[in-house]
């Protein structure tokens, strides 16, 4: 490589995490699962952070990708990344289910990091290149990178949901925040109505002018347009069909007791995702006497994320609260109604999880799209399995067949579950081709190569 990418990723973080002293190994979670392959076919560039604060690394090759490391400072760290991206934008975008902080001193730290990303990208890019940024977190990177380098095709995703202009309009800093996605040639979102959000707001807010979803902006046409995430499907529905993921499921639902109804959530351990909704609505199935304890098992895990962040420690201790309370209530010598698992599994463990359980539950107050329901979805060739799915959730719009809540609706999440555990084979079984059959023909790669066709189409 002779330094500089035709193709190049931008993203706050490198897809990889460090094992031991020298190694890495490629990271779980949404973005990374998602973008990885596709970086490997392309033998482009990977511009983010490692994850460690005051870290200076040279750029590096790992599992077929060139990776080049930007520095973030400890204190960087806490005003850039779990300040004004996790403690403002996170809840802001996600309808202020958590109060967002607005401060100038994170505002000033979010502005100093995307622009040290956005000279790092502009010294990585090839003359010509197209270079595709991620996330809330980078969001003033593209017009700070196309001063530095107009010959650019820059692409914007924006991994979680596009706010309504009723709520984006708190931002001390809206503005600053819709001219930095201006600098993008293609801005995508999850769902349609992010980008209609966004397009209203380049009107209202800026004043500009649009024709259906593109707008004007210094004489350049800025298109606005969803490209619904998702995962590998062919991956999954490979992987959970090998024997020893068949086994591990088998032995996951003996652990349990062998109960009639295994349910699971699987979820990062934020307040956007309705766990203690979920276990709410669980824990009254019991008290109501609709379910008898032994008769079902909830299997809840919950990945750590985000430590430091006021409402995740707040978050943690009202989830093992209730979860304790109903283990203590309803709970045998050696039977617990609910298994809470604190911790990151590898995907064979989840495949297994997801093969073992009878009901997905995935209720989020909001989210961009959830992966999890999609994932689930593909490790179900067998046609069985029920997802119970928010409505709330960006994968609502396709999955259509699933059971579909409003988590805040604790009355009708008791029913859907209880409908989805009673349901037939034949029922599941209909359902579960329908959701299979749109996940199939609608994996990560569609994403990626619909994105980025759009985005070289010009
Ligand atoms: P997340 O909020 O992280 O992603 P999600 O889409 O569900 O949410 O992705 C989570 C990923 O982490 C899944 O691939 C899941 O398998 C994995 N994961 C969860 N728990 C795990 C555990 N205990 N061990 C190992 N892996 C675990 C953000 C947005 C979403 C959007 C994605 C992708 O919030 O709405 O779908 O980005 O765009």
């Amino acid at each position: 490589m002779d330094g500089t990418s035709s193709f190049l990723i931008v993203a706050n973080r490198l897809p990889v995490d460090r094992v031991g002293e020298t190694e890495w190994r490629r990271s779980p979670g949404g973005l990374v699962t998602a973008i990885a392959p596709v970086m490997q076919r392309r033998d482009g560039a990977w511009l983010g952070w490692t994850g460690a604060a005051g870290e200076e690394l040279k750029p590096f090759d790992n599992d077929g990708m060139h990776l080049i490391p930007v520095p973030l400072s400890a204190l960087e760290v806490e005003l850039y990344y779990e300040g004004f991206s996790n403690a403002t934008l996170w809840p802001l975008y996600h309808d202020v289910v958590a109060t967002p902080v607005y401060s100038r001193v994170l505002w000033d730290a979010y502005r100093a990091v995307n622009d040290r990303f956005a000279r790092a990208a502009a010294d990585a890019a090839a003359p010509g290149a197209v270079v595709w940024v991620q996330d809330y977190q980078l969001q003033l990177v593209p017009a700070m990178l196309r001063k530095l380098r107009p010959d650019l095709r820059i692409g914007f995703f924006l991994h979680i949901p596009f706010p309504p202009a009723e709520l984006f309009w708190q931002l001390p800093w809206r503005k600053e925040l819709l001219e930095g996605l201006l600098g993008a040639d293609l801005v995508g979102f999850q769902r349609p109505g992010g980008a209609s959000n966004f397009i209203r707001l380049c009107r209202r807010l800026l004043g500009l002018q649009n024709h259906r979803n593109e707008v004007q902006v210094d004489g350049r046409t800025v298109r606005a347009e969803a490209f619904p995430i998702s995962v590998d499907f062919g991956e999954l529905d490979q992987l959970v069909r090998e024997p020893h993921v068949l086994a591990r499921a088998k032995e996951i639902r003996a652990e349990l007791g062998d109960p009639e109804h295994v349910l699971l959530g699987v979820d990062r351990l934020d307040y956007t995702k309705g766990i203690g909704q979920r276990l709410k609505a669980f824990g009254e199935l019991l008290a109501d006497g609709a379910i008898q304890p032994g008769e079902a098992a909830f299997v809840q895990v919950a990945t750590p994320t985000r430590e430091r962040v006021a409402e995740y420690i707040r978050l943690r201790g009202d989830i093992e609260l209730r979860v304790g309370r109903i283990n203590g209530e309803y709970g045998m010598l050696g039977r617990q109604p609910i298994s809470y698992l604190h911790q990151s599994y590898d995907k064979n463990e989840l495949a297994a999880l997801y093969r073992a359980a009878d009901v997905m539950v995935v209720t989020p107050l909001r989210d961009g799209m959830n992966l999890v329901a999609k994932e689930y979805v593909s490790c179900r060739y067998d046609l069985r399995g029920a997802l119970v799915l928010s409505e709330f959730a960006g994968a609502a719009d396709e999955l259509r067949q699933a059971y579909l809540v409003n988590p805040y609706d604790i009355d009708g999440m008791k029913r859907a579950m209880l409908t989805a555990m009673r349901a037939t084979p034949h029922e599941l079984a209909r359902r579960m081709r329908s959701l299979r059959r749109r996940v199939a023909t609608h994996d990560v790669d569609k994403w990626a190569s619909d994105f980025l066709t759009a985005l070289e189409a010009g």
